[in-house]
């Protein structure tokens, strides 16, 4: 298979620490691809949406976005199990995993507002706008930080990368107000190596 990534998306974090926990890293090219420039026409003619990542499997089936593949990955391998089969633990699993998923996207337009547009262009207001849904979001998590018992699954995974990605990009500030997450996420990278692993330089 072959994943097209680039080491600074989040999203692509995700989706190599579910290949590293379901033990199939191995069976996955990662293949460098470059969303900086605003039109890509390799990664165009491989998701129309411009966007990674990007799942290419042995059999040639385009597969995106981030949780599409997570959940590919999580059939080619019975243990351990990422996301629950049915019943409540797969929506509190689904639900955090579009909890985390909004936090980044929200964090990826404020790191878009000031790359595409010139400064005298970003609209504080809208910037206050994304930044609030980050901030909300943390504030809910931090009153219960989402437990676990064998292992963690899929939306535990999605909340990892949200944080780190805050560490990376928007320089560590959610730490601060929020000492139980900042606990949690020491607890996820000791029970998953590849979190430390697929760390953004
Ligand atoms: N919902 C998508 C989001 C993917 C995404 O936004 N990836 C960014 C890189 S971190 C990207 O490709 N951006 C290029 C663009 O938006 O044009 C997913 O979960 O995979």
């Amino acid at each position: 298979m072959k994943l097209l990534f680039s080491p600074a998306s989040p999203y692509v974090r995700k989706v190599r620490i579910t290949a590293a926990m379901k033990g199939v890293a191995d069976r996955i090219e990662n293949v460098p691809t470059d969303t900086l420039p605003l039109v890509n026409e390799d990664l165009r003619r491989e998701n129309p949406l411009s966007k990674i990542p990007v799942l290419i499997t042995d059999d040639g089936m385009r597969i995106f976005d981030s949780h599409v593949i997570c959940e590919y990955l999580d059939t080619l391998a019975p243990e351990p199990r990422l996301f629950p089969a049915s019943g409540p633990e797969r929506f509190r699993t689904l639900t955090l995993g579009a909890l985390a998923d909004g936090m980044l996207d929200a964090a990826l337009l404020l790191v878009y507002e000031k790359r595409y547009r010139p400064e005298d262009k970003w609209v504080e207001s809208w910037m206050q706008r994304q930044q609030a849904k980050i901030d909300t979001s943390l504030d809910w998590l931090e009153k219960a930080p989402p437990t676990w018992s064998d292992h963690p699954d899929y939306g535990h995974i999605t909340l990892a990368c949200a944080l780190g990605y805050l560490d990376f990009r928007h320089g560590g500030q959610w730490r601060a107000r929020h000492p139980g997450l900042v606990a949690w996420l020491d607890k996820f990278a000791s029970a998953v190596p590849a979190f430390d692993e697929t760390r953004p330089s």
